[in-house]
């Protein structure tokens, strides 16, 4: 190599020294607005600055620990100011450098011990802020305070996760998503930790490590990230019938949420609610969102992998910002203890449900998520949850997986968040006080007086116990009577394993079903050995011939005439459909916080374009304008119009319907361009709204191969097509044009 080659660009005096002059300047204008933004239209910033107005017990008790360099000089972790942050201290300006340098220490030692280890489980999530509160008093069922008192709002902080990719893994996957509050009460912490589905893939706490293993990249090659679609996971399934159920919710749309403000969640456990009185009811705690119920395609949820992996982190944060808040109803299903034995499985048992066509959802309150964190890792890494969080009121069922759950959080946290201490962490710090003799520990952040045992007379026995009562009193167990033999067997009445497999399946519409088809389809197909895809298909016939045909086809297996013989399992108690399993059935949802792409071009009907982002507005529809370049493009009347992205940078997988406002050269150029076509082509093969004004027709005849339905919609008037357009989008997705978009090329 020549010597020229090697020689390194000569910097100048400036570069050599850089000091606080090449920072950013003191005066950094751009500050959040203390209003809603709508999305894509200004730099994301802190919620909690913007909405002063969503403050709570919970935010108070965070504000004394917000801490900002705002005018601040920079300065060591010991308040040492620092004059020089970008060189080493060394022995003249070409080194080495010296173990004297502090400020390098101070600042390298810190980064070094920065990542914690990441959860075992539900490594990727959005967390939020927000209220709860409850209709009417419940207090027949229960004594908790939150649950019973109707003028308090309780803070609550939500944590919504994937559970098998790790930290940087991708939002859209195909997986159960996790579901976690922790409600922030007068009387302790309490923590609902649940999932999307109504039901655990086993029945035992024993289990967990052995499915979590399977599920998990595969301990060779660390592969498959975030995905199911792989031999450990089928392999563990098929020789766990009763995991079943929850894979048929894991193959259904549910698996593949369009928003986690559209996910159901649930309680998953039986618990118990406790009255004054001291009377048990069973229950099952269930989340009912406001925006109802939604979901990706299987094809977009994998373009959306590459073209944005945090979709759903960013779609959640921009609801909250723009204030169309996630909200969810709480909902009981309350059993009597003398129900328990009701039904033709056992309440007790996590891998079934209790439909609601037979116990209904009574609605008992709301969660509303309106503030974003400040700090992804202070709250929603950090934040702990814990089975075992309960208040006065609430009880544990002896239902196995649950009792091994209220050990295994504890244990996880004390080792993730490194010490006994952690409740001390301010996002899981209570918002009551709490006071007793547990002292010390790494990081212990408080300094405590007075005596640190009980009973004791130095401080007159303070922190003393609190009697039970039935208000304010302290915590006392379920006096649950039981009379049986210490054993390690699993109990005759959980041993059922394909009626509710099958409930599910027949509940769901036409299409959801070819979706679970599709499914498993896709999932076996990557699964390398033969054997493991015959087992499943084989555990299907035992569900549904129609359904383990349908997937055996696929894959070219053949149901065997025994297999064919298999006994169709009993409807549970009678019941062989609940429409409350599907996500579509008989439901509308609301339009609102739903995404319209407007694709416009130079020559755009300013009138037009200012027209509908004003009704879809009034809707609470977001819109966001995409053009071939961005930044500005010229109208019709000659004035400039904000672009917010160039169209393939936000390409329609990420938005729910598209527009065309007419204006002739406009439309000429976006008849003429390939993203644009594409575009029409991918929404009307995602099942999408297309509305088109006027002329715009052309570029959706442009884009060939697409025919006109009744999802496309075509007017003059700006409003009445946006009108049209919200009808449509109020069903989610053209579903009836499923039957013809296969020769579709998007
Ligand atoms: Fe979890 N689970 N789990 N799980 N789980 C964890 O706790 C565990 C189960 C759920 O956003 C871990 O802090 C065992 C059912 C959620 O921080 C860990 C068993 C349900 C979250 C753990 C279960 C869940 C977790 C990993 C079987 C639905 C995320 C890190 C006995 C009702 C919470 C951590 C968050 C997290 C253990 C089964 C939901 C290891 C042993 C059933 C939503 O402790």
């Amino acid at each position: 190599m020549s010597k020229k080659s090697h020689q390194a660009p000569m910097p100048g005096k400036e570069a050599v020294a850089p000091h606080l002059k090449d920072t950013a300047p003191s005066d950094v204008s751009i500050k959040p607005t203390p209003k809603p933004t709508p999305p894509g239209q200004e730099p994301t910033a802190p919620g909690s600055l913007k909405l002063p107005n969503n403050t709570t017990d919970k935010s108070k008790d965070l504000d004394k620990v917000r801490v900002s360099g705002d005018q601040q000089p920079l300065t060591t972790n010991l308040g040492a100011k620092i004059a020089d942050n970008q060189n080493t201290l060394k022995v003249g300006n070409r080194g080495p450098s010296l173990l004297e340098d502090f400020i390098m220490q101070d600042k390298m030692g810190h980064f070094d011990r920065e990542r914690i280890p990441e959860r075992v489980v539900h490594a990727r999530a959005i967390g939020a802020h927000g209220f709860f509160e409850v209709f009417e008093s419940l207090e027949k069922y229960t004594k908790a305070d939150f649950l019973t008192n109707t003028k308090i709002k309780t803070p609550v902080f939500v944590r919504i996760s994937t559970v098998q990719g790790s930290r940087g893994s991708s939002d859209t996957v195909r997986d159960i998503r996790g579901f976690a509050t922790k409600f922030y009460t007068q009387e302790g912490n309490y923590d609902l930790v649940g999932n999307d589905t109504a039901v655990f893939f086993i029945q035992d706490a024993m289990k967990f490590p052995d499915f979590v293993h399977a599920v998990k990249p595969e301990p060779h090659n660390e592969v498959p990230q975030g995905q199911s679609a792989h031999d450990t996971f089928w392999d563990y399934i098929s020789l766990q019938p009763e995991a079943l159920h929850n894979v048929m919710w894991a193959m259904s749309d549910r698996g593949i949420p369009r928003s986690l403000s559209t996910i159901e969640g649930f309680g998953i456990h039986t618990y118990r609610l406790v009255n004054a009185e001291g009377k048990s009811h069973f229950v099952r705690f269930h989340w009912k969102p406001k925006y109802g119920t939604a979901s990706l395609l299987w094809d977009e949820a994998n373009a959306i992998m590459g073209r944005d992996p945090d979709f759903h982190r960013k779609d959640f944060w921009e609801r909250i910002e723009a204030g169309q808040y996630p909200e969810f109803e709480l909902g009981l299903q309350i059993i009597p203890e003398e129900d328990e034995h009701k039904f033709d499985f056992d309440i007790l048992d996590p891998t079934k449900l209790i439909p609601e066509a037979l116990v209904p959802v009574k609605k008992v309150g709301r969660m509303v998520l309106n503030r974003n964190p400040d700090n992804y890792f202070a709250e929603t890494e950090q934040v702990a949850f814990c089975p075992a969080n309960v208040v006065p009121g609430i009880d544990f069922s002896n239902d196995p997986l649950l009792q091994g759950r209220i050990f295994s959080y504890r244990d996880t946290q004390l080792h993730r968040l490194g010490g006994a201490n952690f409740h001390q962490i301010p996002i899981n710090r209570p918002v009551c006080p709490y006071h007793n003799h547990q002292r010390d520990g790494f990081h212990q952040s408080e300094v405590i007086q007075g005596a640190n045992y009980e009973p004791n007379s130095v401080s007159n026995n303070w922190p003393r116990e609190t009697p039970a009562a039935a208000k304010g009193g302290g915590y006392e167990s379920y006096h649950e009577r039981i009379d049986a033999q210490k054993i390690r067997e699993r109990s005759p009445s959980f041993t059922e394993f394909y009626s509710h497999p099958r409930l599910f399946w027949l509940s769901q519409t036409k299409v959801e079903q070819d979706h679970i088809v599709g499914a498993f389809s896709f999932e076996l197909g990557k699964v390398a050995r033969r054997y493991i895809r015959e087992r499943i298909v084989d555990l299907l016939a035992h569900v549904d011939h129609e359904l383990a045909k349908r997937v055996g086809a696929n894959l070219s297996i053949e149901l065997t005439p025994e297999q064919l013989k298999y006994p169709v399992p009993k409807a549970v108690n009678g019941l062989e459909k609940d429409p409350a399993l599907s996500l579509y059935a008989n439901k509308e949802r609301p339009v609102a916080a739903s995404k319209v792409a407007i694709l416009v071009a130079d020559g755009v009907c300013g009138t037009s374009v200012g027209k509908i982002k004003d009704a879809l507005t009034k809707a609470g529809v977001f819109s966001v304008v995409l053009a071939p370049r961005s930044g500005m493009v010229k109208t019709r009347e000659g004035e400039q119009l904000m672009v917010d992205d160039i169209i393939g940078g936000m390409p329609s997988v990420l938005v729910d319907a598209v527009l065309i406002p007419t204006g002739n050269e406009n439309v000429a150029t976006l008849a003429a361009n390939g993203d644009a076509k594409h575009y029409l082509l991918q929404a009307f093969k995602h099942l999408k709204a297309i509305a088109l004004q006027e002329d715009a027709k052309e570029v959706f005849d442009a884009a060939s191969d697409l025919v006109e339905d009744a999802g496309v919609l075509l007017n003059d008037d700006p409003k009445k097509l946006v009108a049209s357009l919200l009808e449509v989008m109020k069903q989610h997705r053209v579903w009836e044009r499923e039957a013809n978009i296969a020769s579709i090329p998007a």
